[in-house]
């Protein structure tokens, strides 16, 4: 009997989180204080109590010192036998923001300058069995300052909000390559950060590494999908090894691979049979597989890597058409219609973002039907962790480069950065399924064609005009796809938005849109109805966050709009006269505070409900809709869905109803009723729909019902006319109009009025409850006599109410669960009011 040779794996590379303890201190200053690592300096002087909470109330004003001073971390540490015995050791740092020096033992091991680069090492020789680690960092302010002063002109950078930071006009923040939010947007604060954001990593190793493994999906069929795994190799021999690639607990292939002395980037293909294919929330499973590598030699396993992914073939269709030129996303071959929300970072600190918070964001999204998020580029590239959710949630991303509403420098230097920044980012992002499209920047192209920046820097003088549009063809049309084309085969667009990649400004019949001319240039929702384009990559409309979050920043006294404090947390210069206006169109003056709020949440609910519908009823025109924003990274007015606390606004329940898989949406004209019903889902449907009309106290005035075959992945039109109604007998104000799938009652309902809101007739009605505990808390059963618009449950005791400021009929009862921990919920803590309750 022979014996099948054991696989050792005692040589492998050690990768370990450096977990030591750090300090800190202004560098010119004596005393050290605790720090945290990731972290930044921010939150540990907040977490020391040497500064009060910077989003409190106008705190912000007075921390602006913080980032005109340079900083320093220092850490003790000594490794572990088994590390300090290997041939290599490397100190991997994979986040340092921004302009830090780095000595290990009192020698200078790195100088950065890139949030966004990671950073690897050799440190063997310097290593002792005690270590000193220290990262200054330089103040990303006073750093750039003598860049600005020595230019003839400036950078353009709308958002970058210097005179917040006490610097004047001096709007440095296209220097650095940083987060732009950090530097103040018409949603943020301005809290320009320095530290360790992201963790270090010990790698030791006697003589081969893996230093990057990576797969994507070829081609796919029924029986079979073909793969590719890219595995890089650093060796101080050439070496001949035996790959093998395991898909979950199943040998796939063994294979002789040669890697040549020092770094070298082998290709190995190779099959899955009959593959569970991954795709997006609403469609069907998000399978995944965990792929691993093991480089071996004569039985010993030199590396091992290991990554998830999930199989599916991913494009970007943008290719004439008769309209013009589409914009659509192909899975699996099928196309679909994205809806989805721009995504900021969470937090202006983005380092203290735990899993929980981007599990609760992520699921956010999936719950309100949507299957894409746009990372925009005015953020961060996402933590592994908030990718790996949107792998398995299904929800796709379009994914920026970090550039947004600027201007950016084009020395060689500055490009040679970026280019690294991409390479960076691309190898840890590519292997996730859900990563759908790559994005240059946002709106730079149409800033420069639409905003008037051309002409204003023409202005200034036509060769610097000229010099800095090469610039930016060099950035976005060369440095950026070039570096992104040797690691990646996915869809490039240079920026958000644009017609198609010749470089004009947007149009309706090409690419994708941003509209902004509902809010910025005060125009009426129904505006969103006349300006479809093929895809709406943004669009949006503000809202106060409830009174629960105002209260974490505010006093009583200081909740009024215009107050000090609530004007420091509505960064748009416009936002609360703009929201006043709207207001003034659609609804009724609300009579205090608490009911602005509450109906400025149904403003913003009504106007991006009105133009996801105007999307969806437009297909296969447009092809998607991502409404800015999905969330808050403070406390603030803003366009958000979804506050900072994660708490849903008026609008995230609208959405969850408007991107339902099957969207009822009707339009009036004249005697006629005209229906759209959307179908995301694949298969064809019968059912019939029904269309009646009743008073606000209930009275059925008309019904009528019609069979209907619902055409899968597309929108099918149904027509009622309601001459028979006789409506003008009765009172327009005074009555609604119920359509309905009958025998799906998953579908939501629509609800259409025959005049404004503020129009309506509403009567005071009475609503019942009662409330019942139920294993994730509490099931509350409400109904009422007439009509109650808008019903806004709310309640003291932390938990979520699974619907919201709906429209509750006449007669009609419905249940709504409120998830929460609380071990007791009576009827007294649950306040409940309507539409007509707030004026
Ligand atoms: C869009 C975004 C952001 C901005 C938002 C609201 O254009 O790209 O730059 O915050 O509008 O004004």
């Amino acid at each position: 009997m022979t014996l099948k040779p054991v696989l050792t794996f005692a040589q492998l590379p050690i990768i370990s989180e450096l977990k030591s303890e750090w300090k800190f201190k202004q560098i010119d200053s004596v005393k050290w204080y605790g720090a945290i690592v990731p972290g930044c300096v921010h939150t540990d002087l907040l977490k020391n109590k040497l500064i009060p909470d910077p989003y409190y109330r106008t705190n912000e004003k007075d921390l602006q010192w913080i980032d005109k001073k340079k900083w320093v971390y220092k850490s003790i540490f000594s490794l572990s036998e088994e590390i300090m015995e290997k041939k290599n050791i490397l100190l991997s740092f994979k986040g340092l923001d921004t302009y830090a020096k780095v000595f290990l033992n009192n020698v200078e091991i790195l100088n950065t300058n890139n949030m966004f680069r990671e950073w690897t090492v050799e440190c063997k020789k310097l290593i002792k069995d005690e270590n000193e680690l220290i990262v200054e960092f330089d103040s990303p302010i006073e750093k750039t300052i003598p860049l600005f002063d020595s230019l003839p002109f400036h950078y353009p950078a709308t958002n970058d909000q210097s005179i917040n930071g006490g610097i004047g006009d001096k709007k440095v923040s296209i220097f650095t390559r940083k987060a732009g939010f950090q530097y103040g947007w018409d949603w943020g604060p301005r809290f320009v950060t320095s530290g360790i954001w992201k963790p270090i990593y010990i790698i030791a190793y006697d003589k081969v590494r893996q230093t990057d493994f990576c797969v994507t999906t070829n081609d796919i069929s029924i029986d079979v999908a073909n793969l590719t795994a890219l595995i890089s190799v650093e060796t101080d021999t050439t070496i001949e090894t035996l790959v093998d690639i395991w898909a979950d607990d199943e040998l796939i292939s063994s294979t002789k691979t040669t890697f040549e002395k020092g770094l070298s980037t082998k290709q190995i293909a190779f099959s899955i049979k009959k593959p569970r294919l991954w795709w997006c929330n609403g469609l069907g499973q998000q399978s995944l597989y965990t792929i691993k590598c093991i480089i071996k030699k004569d039985h010993i396993a030199l590396d091992r890597k290991e990554l998830r992914t999930g199989i599916r073939t991913i494009e970007l269709i943008h290719e004439k058409d008769s309209i013009g030129k589409s914009f659509y996303i192909k899975l699996n071959d099928v196309p679909i219609f994205m809806k989805g929300a721009n995504y900021i970072p969470l937090d202006l600190f983005p380092s203290r973002v735990t899993n929980a918070r981007y599990e609760k964001a992520v699921q956010s999204a999936v719950d309100a039907n949507m299957n894409m998020l746009r990372v925009w580029g005015g953020g961060i590239y996402e933590n592994d962790a908030f990718y790996n959710l949107c792998d398995e949630k299904g929800i796709l991303i379009w994914q920026d480069f970090m550039f947004a509403c600027s201007l950016y420098p084009g020395d060689d230097a500055f490009l040679d950065n970026v280019r690294n920044e991409i390479t960076d980012n691309v190898k840890r992002l590519r292997s996730h399924p859900s990563i759908a499209l790559w994005c240059g920047n946002n709106e730079i192209n149409t800033a420069w064609y639409g905003w008037g920046w051309k002409e204003m820097m023409e202005k200034e003088s036509p060769e610097i005009a000229i010099a800095l549009w090469n610039d930016y063809n060099r950035l976005f049309n060369t440095v950026i796809p070039e570096a992104l084309k040797k690691l990646d085969n996915r869809f490039y667009w240079p920026s958000s938005p644009m017609a198609s990649i010749d470089q004009k400004a947007g149009d309706l019949s090409s690419g994708d849109i941003h509209y902004w001319e509902v809010w910025h240039a005060g125009k009426p929702f129904k505006e969103y109805g006349n300006n479809v384009g093929r895809f709406m990559s943004e669009y949006g409309f503000q809202s106060f966050p409830e009174m629960k979050t105002i209260e974490q920043y505010t006093l009583p006294s200081d909740r009024t709009i215009e107050s000090e404090v609530m004007t420091a947390h509505q960064r748009h210069p416009n936002g609360n006269q703009l929201i006043k206006t709207y207001l003034g169109y659609y609804y009724n003056t609300p009579k205090d505070f608490d009911n602005f709020l509450y109906v400025g949440q149904l403003l913003q609910a009504e106007g991006i409900k009105y133009a996801i519908e105007a999307h969806r009823t437009a297909r296969p025109w447009c092809m998607g809709t991502l409404y800015w924003q999905l969330n808050d990274c403070w406390p603030v007015a803003s366009w958000s869905s979804t506050d900072y606390y994660g708490k849903w606004k008026a609008l995230h329940y609208f959405v969850k109803k408007a991107y339902s898989p099957l969207l009822l949406s009707a339009t009036i004209d004249k005697n006629t009723v005209s229906v759209s019903i959307v179908s995301d889902q694949l298969k064809w449907k019968t059912d019939s729909i029904e269309c009646k009309i009743i008073d606000f106290d209930g009275k059925t005035l008309w019904t009528i019902t019609a069979a209907v075959t619902i055409k899968p992945n597309g929108c099918t039109k149904q027509f009622f006319d309601f001459t028979m109604a006789r409506l003008n007998k009765y009172t327009k104000d005074y009555t609604l109009m119920i359509i309905t799938v009958k025998d799906d009652p998953t579908v939501p309902p629509c609800y259409v009025y025959f005049t404004e809101i503020k129009d309506l007739k509403l009567l005071k009605p009475s609503i019942w409850q009662s409330i019942i505990a139920n294993e994730n808390g509490y099931s509350i059963k409400i109904g009422t006599n007439v009509l109650a618009k808008n019903v806004y449950l709310q309640t003291d005791i932390e938990g979520f109410f699974s619907d919201n400021y709906f429209d509750l009929l006449p007669g009609e009862t419905k249940t709504i669960d409120f998830v929460t921990k609380a071990k007791t919920f009576k009827s007294t803590s649950l306040k409940i009011r309507s539409l007509v309750d707030s004026y």
